[in-house]
């Protein structure tokens, strides 16, 4: 036998740093997963150019296999979101009330993600559709991460999670024909609703203006649970988180918001992305409701039900700190959908409660994302990854990220050197709340949690009176999808038993009749439950929680739109253009074409948007300048008319300059005939009709547009219901 003769090696050679070729950005060439440079991905390995494909192109084999496991079951709920990056800024040190360090430092940005969601529909359904919205809100604080789970309305439908698989089937499509996508309104839904007493408070607001925000940047989000707060001397304080956005919290209109659904069925996602691309970051205030243990029981309802609020008359929502979101997320996957928030996540300093819904998701949420996100390892991936340092012995399982050194993975161990060791409170460690608890076990329902309809009553009595419309054309709409007749019959009992009059409204509406002395029941079970809660503090309305009386202050970031055709007036759009656009708004000029328009000044105006791609549901206004031409052109044409009809329909301010005033008058919309009645140079308002004609100085009539901006809406309108659009 021969010997091999070694080459000889280099013993000064270092070994390959691994780490530098590690990265997530985009890298010149093309690799397999395995780092192999690729020649060709356009065509696949074969035996001539016309032959069969070999197995042997492992590229070809390795990108067809990725594609195919490119899906992850979506969420069992809440599978359509979006998802934003920004920060969390505490006003002044909450110290006095608890241990949570974010809390207390107004020099610390805390990282946040927030995802915002639909309940019901799939994760490409519409974003519109009337549904509850998740909020919810991962803290990356210095302790560990904090999730706030929340959505945007403060109840829920069920007092105990062992009926949320129930809740969610009954409005999930139904299971024989997998219809309604995203909708409640059929009939397991209602089934469900009207034999589940306590879904009533929930069924108010889900049929109310809430259930269809016009942006995720206008609406609040709510921690709905009674949650405890606990300072460093260990002394424990009820509190309830609310989210109050900046902006105000507005609504679509229900038409235009099945519209949208259409038009653009990712209006809620575009909207969020859009604004802080364009640095209009959308903000929100943390708010507490802070409880004394001692005053736990004043209320005439039971804390721990999560189907009651805390009216804010009775105790006041404190403004502590800020959200801003000032980032959109690099990758949809790798962030908002792989973003995994579980219940269970809390720092020191916050704590439960042992509302029975709460104690059934402190489970749930983990256990999802096992399925989800494919093992236990989930929080390793970049967008749960904690920026608090994590260790620990829970080693293994699929897709473990990290590789732990050393030999003991066990508690105690001296081969580690003791690491990594238990904290005290003194090193940050978290301790439960050392809450006092005895009991016999037993499935029940505390009696305190009996009146469904208390504050069922006080939500729609403190509604205004076009929201109550709203509500009940909701309700009349939803009932009437149903098929089943005894179903809707029972939803009128039970919408008669919150309110005679909207039992008899929506009864009407269904061609039902409403049944005659069901009032005194619920009296009677409410007063039981006051007296078994020995009571107390209540309110009969409660404003805060009327849509009517939020922040109408600004129009920043409102979408307008100007309808021009060739020959409109350079010097009315310009101005008014401008002046909106100073006050933050986004404005569109919208003509039958895209490119430019020869306005009558001889310039061209540049067309953002073709009335062929938008539509009047797009947008919070509408103004029409003036100039003879191109209003004597869109008087020929459908859509401006159709637009100006349908925004007045769903009680948009619309404003006109000049000859386009007469674009009003020749479309079907009421009240603006006063207008023809004006004086030159006069601005005229009703119900957020602004026009002037003949002016030199459009100051007072740009004025007046802005305010009837701000308004979002002009619910009063009359005769709206006559205008075809
Ligand atoms: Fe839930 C997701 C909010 C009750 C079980 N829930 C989920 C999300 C939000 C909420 C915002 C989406 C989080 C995200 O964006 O990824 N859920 C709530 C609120 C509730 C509530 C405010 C009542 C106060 N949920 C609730 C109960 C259970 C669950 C009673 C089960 C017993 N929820 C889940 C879940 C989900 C979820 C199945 C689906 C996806 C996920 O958790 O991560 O575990």
């Amino acid at each position: 036998m021969s010997q091999t003769k070694t080459a000889p090696i280099d013993e000064n050679a270092k070994i390959r740093d691994l780490e530098p070729e590690r990265k997530d950005s985009a890298g010149t060439y093309l690799t397999t997963d395995q780092g192999i440079r690729v020649d060709d991905t356009d065509n696949s390995l074969k035996v001539s150019a016309r032959g069969p494909t070999l197995l042997e192109d492992f590229h070809f084999r390795e990108k067809i296999t990725r594609f195919d496991h490119e899906r992850i079951p979506e969420r069992v709920v809440h599978a359509r979101g979006s998802g934003a990056h920004g920060y969390f800024q505490v006003y002044a040190s909450l110290k006095d009330l608890t241990r949570a360090r974010f809390l207390q430092d107004p020099s610390v940005k805390t990282p946040v993600f927030v995802r915002f969601s639909t309940v019901v529909g799939s994760r490409g359904s519409a974003d519109t559709v009337r549904d509850v919205r998740g909020f919810a809100t991962k803290f990356y604080t210095e302790e560990g991460n904090f999730d706030l789970v929340g959505n945007n309305i403060p109840v829920f439908f069920i007092q105990d999670g062992i009926k949320f698989p129930d809740v969610v089937h009954a409005v999930k499509p139904e299971p024989d024909r997998e219809i309604p996508q995203a909708s409640s309104a059929h009939d397991t839904f209602w089934d469900f609703a009207s034999l589940v007493p306590e879904t009533t408070h929930m069924l108010m607001w889900i049929l109310s203006d809430r259930a269809i925000p016009r942006s995720f940047r206008m609406m609040e989000g709510f921690g709905v649970h009674t949650f405890r707060l606990v300072n460093d001397q260990g002394k424990s304080r009820f509190v309830k988180f609310h989210w109050k956005p900046l902006l105000g919290v507005h609504s679509l209109v229900w038409d235009e918001a099945q519209k949208i659904s259409g038009k653009d069925p990712d209006f809620h996602r575009r909207d969020l992305w859009d604004a802080i691309e364009k640095g209009a970051y959308p903000e929100y205030e943390l708010c507490l409701q802070i409880i004394e243990e001692d005053e736990a029981d004043s209320f005439d309802f039971d804390l721990l039900d999560p189907t009651k609020i805390v009216p804010e008359e009775l105790v006041p929502v404190r403004r502590v700190g800020k959200l801003v979101l000032n980032r959109n997320p690099d990758n949809f996957f790798a962030e908002t959908e792989q973003v995994a928030f579980c219940v269970q996540n809390v720092v020191p300093g916050i704590d439960f409660t042992d509302d029975p819904l709460m104690q059934a998701r402190l489970f749930s949420y983990l256990d999802t994302q096992l399925t989800r996100l494919g093992g236990p390892n989930f929080a390793q991936i970049p967008i749960n990854r904690p920026v608090a340092r994590v260790d620990n012995h829970q080693t293994d399982g699929f897709h473990q990220h990290r590789i732990p050194k050393g030999r003991a993975h066990y508690t105690p161990n001296s081969l580690g050197g003791g690491c990594p060791m238990v904290a005290g409170p003194g090193a940050g460690a978290f301790t439960h709340y050392p809450e006092k608890l005895a009991g016999v076990k037993q499935r029940a329902r505390s009696e305190s949690f009996g009146d469904h309809f208390s504050q069922a009553t006080l939500f729609w009595k403190s509604m205004s009176t076009p929201e109550k419309e709203h509500l009940v054309k909701a309700a009349v709409f939803e009932l009437g999808k149903c098929e089943s007749r005894v179903i809707r019959e029972r939803m009128v009992e039970r919408f008669t038993r919150v309110d005679a009059a909207f039992g008899q409204t929506v009864a009407a509406g269904l061609g039902l009749t409403a049944p005659a002395g069901v009032g005194a029941t619920v009296k009677k079970v409410a007063q039981a439950v006051a007296q078994k809660l020995g009571t107390k503090r209540t309110v009969s309305e409660s404003p805060a929680l009327s849509m009517e009386n939020t922040v109408k202050n600004s129009i920043r970031t409102r979408r307008i739109a100007v309808l021009a055709e060739k020959g409109v007036s350079l010097a009315e759009l310009s101005a008014v253009r401008n002046a909106l656009v100073a006050e933050g708004a986004e404005v569109h000029v919208i003509s039958s074409k895209l490119g430019t328009i020869e306005a009558a000044e001889g310039v061209h105006v540049e067309v953002d948007r073709a009335s062929l791609h938008v539509s009047s549901v797009l947008y919070d206004a509408v103004f029409v300048p003036g100039g003879a031409a191109s209003v004597e052109a869109m008087k020929k044409l459908g859509d401006p008319i159709h637009f100006i009809n349908e925004a007045f329909r769903h009680n948009k301010p619309i404003g006109a300059t000049g000859e386009g005033v007469e674009l009003l008058l020749a479309s079907s919309i009421k009240g603006v005939t006063v207008a023809s009645a004006q004086a030159a140079g006069q601005t005229f308002q009703a119900e957020g009709v602004v026009t002037v004609r003949g002016a030199s100085d459009l100051t007072a009539f740009i004025q007046e547009l802005v305010k009837a901006i701000a308004q979002h809406r002009h619910w009063n309108r009359a005769e709206k219901e006559a205008v075809p659009a």
